[in-house]
């Protein structure tokens, strides 16, 4: 799915609307700064990174809750001039690689990927299944239903909330629509109520911790690959939460849950992906290096860039 010679576009989101912690719209910058682009080089591909994406600000005051969600006017535009990036890189048969931020972000990179690549199937590693709805959500933070929007569980007439004669927020991901059984999640450990309905209700193919501990890791991505792709031809985006991980391996992230990915078995995902031929669209997401100490910062922007070297193709051997 993509042309030679493979190029990867770097795409920075330095931003944190889809939830409350400050601190994790720096994560695209400690990425960059810890070499990730001539790490990619040493890999043979050709690097486009032009600078970190700057996104339109809206006031806090001209952004008031839509029913439960938080800065529903910014998250929307936000992710609409994402999917805009990603899409054109993933049109002109790059591999756009999102730095994230948080993971509001995800309604953009996936729905850029779908206008490049209308069949593709999505992985997703993560504690959580952020697939809130708007009615189910208990927080309002908008990192926690990317999933619901880009599913079509979300219609935004719903949603009402305009102001000034713009467009209601999120009407622009109407027309985007990824089937639920072309979504897997791998890693989940802490799922609300009404979200395990939903997975049970769409018979969305979810491995938790549960089941990566019963079959292992390599066991379990075959299994969701035979789930969402089992002809193994259809293209594949990965979207990763670093919280997905242990916080013992990726620590400096706002939503954090023992019990989750060792470090081989993160990196064995994005590994294999890689090695299906298939991968054409990368996030990495919600590494947020203000939570905390130092080593920790540290350690868990390099897991990042190691994940990424991971998916992009580097080898142990
Ligand atoms: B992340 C949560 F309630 N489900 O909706 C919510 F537990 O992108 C957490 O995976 C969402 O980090 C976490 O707020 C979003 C909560
Ligand atoms: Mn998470
Ligand atoms: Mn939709
Ligand atoms: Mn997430």
């Amino acid at each position: 799915f993509l042309t030679e010679p493979k190029t990867v576009a770097i795409v920075g989101c330095p931003f944190s609307g889809g939830q409350p912690r400050p601190g994790v719209d720096r994560g695209p910058i400690h990425l960059v700064d810890a070499g990730l682009c001539d790490q990619l080089k040493e890999l043979g591909w050709e690097v486009k990174f032009d600078d970190h994406h700057q996104f339109e600000d809206i006031s806090a005051a001209s952004d008031p809750p839509l029913g439960k969600l938080k800065n529903p006017r910014l998250v929307s535009k936000v992710t609409e001039a994402v999917a805009k990036t990603v899409g054109a890189h993933a049109r002109d048969g790059q591999l756009p690689l999102t730095l994230g931020g948080d993971h509001s972000l995800a309604m953009g990179t996936i729905a850029g990927t779908l206008s490049a690549h209308p069949d593709a199937c999505v992985i997703w590693v993560d504690a959580h299944a952020d697939i809130n709805t708007p009615e189910t959500t208990g927080s309002g933070n908008i990192h926690g239903m990317p999933l619901s929007f880009i599913c079509s569980l979300v219609d935004s007439s719903s949603l009402g909330g305009t102001i000034n004669g713009e467009p209601t927020p999120f009407a622009w991901l109407d027309k985007v629509h990824l089937e639920p059984g072309r979504l897997a999640y791998i890693g989940l450990r802490d799922v609300d109520a009404g979200e395990k309905e939903i997975l049970r209700k769409h018979k969305i193919p979810a491995f938790s911790m549960h089941e990566v501990d019963r079959y292992g890791i390599g066991q379990i991505v075959e299994m969701a690959l035979d789930r969402i792709n089992p002809g193994r031809d259809k293209p594949v985006h990965l979207s990763f939460d670093v919280d997905a991980l242990d916080p013992t391996v990726a620590p400096s992230t706002g939503t954090p849950v023992r019990g989750g990915l060792t470090f081989r078995e993160g990196h064995y995902i994005c590994e294999r992906l890689w090695e299906t031929g298939l991968l054409v669209a990368v996030d990495i997401m919600e590494v947020n290096p203000s939570l905390e100490d130092e080593a920790s910062v540290e350690q868990t922007v390099a897991v990042g860039c190691s994940l990424v070297r991971a998916a992009l193709g580097e080898t142990l051997l």
